[in-house]
């Protein structure tokens, strides 16, 4: 693969005024013709004709009507063209039936759809697949399915046709098709200034019940986006279809957005809460792109992050607005830590403006996305909530129909606020999670923090600049009550103290709050504040996080001297279970103990090779000393915690459900699951019935409601995703490779289908102590099933190869074993760019 650099970047020698697509559906071999209408750009000398194409077979082509011959490789073709406007005409084939890699045209159960992000449109028809290249389209779509569905409004339809026209110039990546035989779920919203929309859920016959809370979802996004942003919905329909077989979560195409069915069909019976707030969040998602990806969208790939850090920022504030704002905050946190550290902190580190791809597919992470949304949620703290909506609206205004970049979206609040960012700019640049640490003094009165940060090298990046970090700070005095209330510090040097003044006893700090900075804050401190800032922090994240320090210290302790369970531990977690002025989800948050992934990494950092089988094996024994002292109380919250009345999926509810079956998770292992049998028999939903499976996994009695499990939703391909997951993670670490063995040898198992292939390996990835089992058995059997994947699915194959990203911290026998893993991938033949990508970066 080569590799493209962010330096290199050129425009394109033609732009394009409009283009025409018709498409004769076929399943073996479709024929697309297109005909478009291309100008030189003045913008540029270059006159170099150039259109992406692979996997074509060129019918013909012409110039202004005159066929020629164009020079084709694997990659595009080249041809002499006019230095003047002209009309390009091309007719090529294509088999959407053959397409396992699920990126460009494809079937999926006998229905036709498209991905074309990042770069899957140049596997549709010849043309200039960049993002910078922005056209009107309009498609016609022959075939005899009754529903064919393209980007934009829809023109003239009938029998075995129906055409589409979308007036706002976009990317070939946001083109999008759908043919089938669908259903919709339709309802309409009336814009504030009074336009009517058709709105339409797109499904197989059969799931025509499990859409209403994805139209609903929807209508509030059209909502929350017109009130706090002031964007406006701009065509007359807005379709979003479900399809089984998907590569990610779901597509923002102009007008049509197409959608993993588990991330938009809904229903109490097979849906978790879970399920219901990840739908709600991605429908907002895939909307918001609207303005933030489609109507300005990025001028290269390497802008990325311009539209996707700022749609999930954008999202979590939707969710955070519908639900909990803390408990948004709190598990973004937690997945922001257990992903995007972790990713800056190996061999896949990159910046959230990558400098360098050789598939940029597979740069979708967690550091483009998570990393990228953190760092506007600190600009927005820097400049503060008012100056963050004037240059949002500047914004949109300067550079509606752009494909725009960093810079442009930096300039922004330059201009609105006169700051100078070019030290902000860093936190685009530089990769890596900083280290902050933290000294106290205390003396007649005034109190100082002293700060020092740093980053470590990552890869291509040995050196590292200090950076502008935000710093969210409160004060508590020694009784509990807050005497700073907080306020925003700003750390810019390598070291740099901060005073405060007149106070009557030295207060003990709260910092960070709210997760005010996506970095790693050192501090020494001991447990007995940890547990005073748990019970009496103001701030809902620090408080959260004084929790979960202590109990990483108190299991790294166990894990490092032998400890036995902190009774101080226990006692923090008994106050806190018996204060009723908290948010149940919260006390579930705080009941909830750091992963295993997050304490190996605990001990990597104490300068300790961590033993996956010793830490999970420490983690149960915690779990078994909380079920034994908090017994009572936890028997009480899970009866105080019952939700009456039909389910309902919303925030309270949804609080009250995870208290209970936190409860429940630990109960279980008090009675053997007599509890867990209960709620499963008596379930109603999704909810209550995978927290009742799972509490019987845990009492090791599991069996026969695994198997009910199975003969009631055999026919649903998303509730057995649950039902194959839930196995892998429950599994003994000396038995996860088996249980994952025996599994993909069950008749539903097949590789072809994203979700149920991750539904099996991507819960063996989370299974560390399964995964990375001495044995080596969890290596091995991965590398197998990614070597038989890549041949099918290269998008998916390359992004399981995460698993292996933490390889290097663990011991030298465990290395080897996956150095040797890692090596047979690399030396398949024909191993796709995608995954020797990936493979190349991890081994480096
Ligand atoms: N923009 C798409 C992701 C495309 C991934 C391409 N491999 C979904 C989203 O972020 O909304
Ligand atoms: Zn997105």
């Amino acid at each position: 693969g080569r590799t493209i650099y962010l330096k290199d970047y050129a425009p394109p020698a033609y732009l394009v005024e409009r283009v025409e697509l018709t498409f004769v559906l076929a399943p073996e071999a479709t024929r697309v013709k297109s005909r478009i209408r291309f100008t030189p750009n003045p913008g540029t000398a270059s006159r170099d004709f150039f259109l992406h194409g692979e996997e074509l077979k060129l019918v013909s082509a012409s110039v202004d009507g005159q066929a020629v011959t164009p020079a084709v490789t694997d990659e595009g073709l080249t041809c002499e063209v006019p230095d003047a406007p002209f009309t390009w005409e091309a007719e090529v084939e294509i088999a959407p039936a053959r397409n396992t890699a699920l990126e460009g045209l494809y079937m999926s159960n006998g229905m036709y759809c498209t991905q074309c992000e990042a770069e899957g449109f140049r596997k549709i028809t010849y043309y200039p697949d960049r993002p910078d290249v922005m056209a009107v389209f309009t498609v016609r779509i022959e075939s005899e399915l009754p529903v064919m569905l393209s980007n934009g409004n829809p023109g003239a339809s009938g029998a075995g046709f129906a055409e589409w026209h979308d007036p706002w110039p976009k990317p070939a990546y946001l083109f999008a098709l759908v043919a089938g035989e669908l259903v919709n779920h339709s309802g309409s919203f009336t814009t504030r200034s009074g336009k009517d929309v058709e709105l339409n859920v797109w499904v197989r016959p059969g799931d025509e019940g499990k859409c209403a809370f994805a139209m609903e979802s929807l209508k509030k996004s059209m909502k929350w986006d017109e009130e706090v942003y002031g964007r406006e919905y701009d065509l007359d329909i807005f379709n979003i279809v479900a399809v089984d077989d998907f590569n990610m979560g779901a597509m923002e195409n102009k007008g049509l957005n197409i959608f993993n069915s588990a991330a938009v069909l809904a229903s109490p019976e097979t849906s978790t809460d879970a399920n219901f707030e990840r739908i709600e969040a991605i429908i907002a998602h895939e909307y918001f792109h609207n303005w933030t990806g489609n109507r300005i969208t990025c001028r290269d790939w390497f802008q990325l992050c311009l539209k996707e850090g700022l749609t999930v920022f954008r999202d979590a504030q939707f969710t955070a607005d519908m639900r909990s704002e803390p408990v948004k905050r709190i598990t973004d946190v937690i997945d922001l830590r257990g992903r995007q550290f972790r990713e800056d902190n190996g061999p896949l580190a990159h910046p959230v403006r990558p400098e360098s791809f050789v598939e940029i597919n597979n740069f979708y992470t967690a550091t483009v996305y998570e990393k990228g949304a953190e760092v506007i949620g600190m600009l927005k703290r820097l400049v503060g909530d008012e100056a963050y909506a004037k240059a949002l609206d500047l914004y949109f205004e300067r550079h509606d129909g752009d494909a725009a970049t960093i810079e442009d979206w930096l300039k922004v609040f330059e201009d609105t606020t006169g700051r100078d960012l070019s030290q902000f700019k860093r936190w685009y640049s530089q990769a890596g999670t900083p280290r902050v640490s933290v000294d106290e003094a205390w003396e007649d009165g005034t109190y100082t923090l002293t700060f020092r940060q740093s980053t470590p090298p990552t890869p291509g990046q040995p050196v590292k600049d200090p950076r502008v970090i935000p710093i969210a700070v409160g004060l508590l005095g020694p009784n509990g009550d807050e005497v700073q209330e907080t306020t925003l510090l700003e750390l810019t040097e390598a070291e740099q103290s901060f005073t405060f003044e007149g106070l009557a006893a030295k207060p003990v700090p709260s910092i960070l709050r709210g997760f005010s900075a996506p970095v790693i804050l050192d501090r020494e401190t001991d447990n007995a504040e940890r547990a005073f800032l748990l019970a009496h922090d103001t701030d809902p994240f620090c408080k959260w996080e004084a929790g979960r320090a202590l109990a990483r210290d108190v299991l790294l302790r166990m894990l490092n001297e032998g400890a036995a369970p902190d009774k101080a531990f226990l006692g923090a977690l008994s106050s806190t279970l018996a204060d009723e002025s908290l948010d149940p989800a919260f006390v579930a948050l705080v009941l909830a103990l750091p992963s295993e992934d997050d304490l190996a990494q605990a001990q990597v950092d104490a300068g300790l090779v961590p033993d996956p089988q010793a830490i999970h094996a420490v983690r149960e024994r915690m779990r078994d000393a909380m079920a034994e002292a908090l017994e009572d109380q936890l028997r009480a919250a899970y009866a105080a915690h019952q939700v009456p009345g039909p389910y309902r999926p919303d925030a309270d509810a949804a609080a009250s459900r995870a208290l209970a079956n936190t409860a429940l998770m630990l109960l279980s292992r008090r009675d053997g699951g007599a509890l867990a049998q209960t709620q499963y028999d008596t379930a109603d939903n999704m909810t209550q019935q995978l927290a009742a499976l799972s509490a019987l996994l845990t009492a090791g009695a599991g069996e026969e409601a695994l198997k009910a499990f199975e003969a009631q939703w055999k026919d649903d391909r998303l509730v057995m995703d649950k039902w194959f997951s839930l196995q892998v993670a429950h599994a003994e670490p000396g038995d996860t490779a088996a249980t994952v063995e025996r599994l993909t040898r069950h008749p539903a198992f097949t590789m072809k289908n994203p979700n149920r292939f991750r539904a099996v390996f991507g819960a063996f990835a989370m299974n560390q102590a399964g995964f990375h089992h001495d044995s080596g058995d969890g290596y091995r059997l991965m590398a197998d099933w990614l070597i038989e994947l890549d041949a099918l699915n290269p998008q998916t194959t390359a992004r399981m190869c995460s698993a292996f990203q933490t390889w290097r911290r663990y011991d030298a026998d465990r290395q080897a074993l996956i150095r040797e893993a890692l090596e047979r991938i690399m030396a398949k033949k024909d191993l796709s760019r995608d995954t020797a990508e990936m493979i190349g970066r991890i081994l480096d």
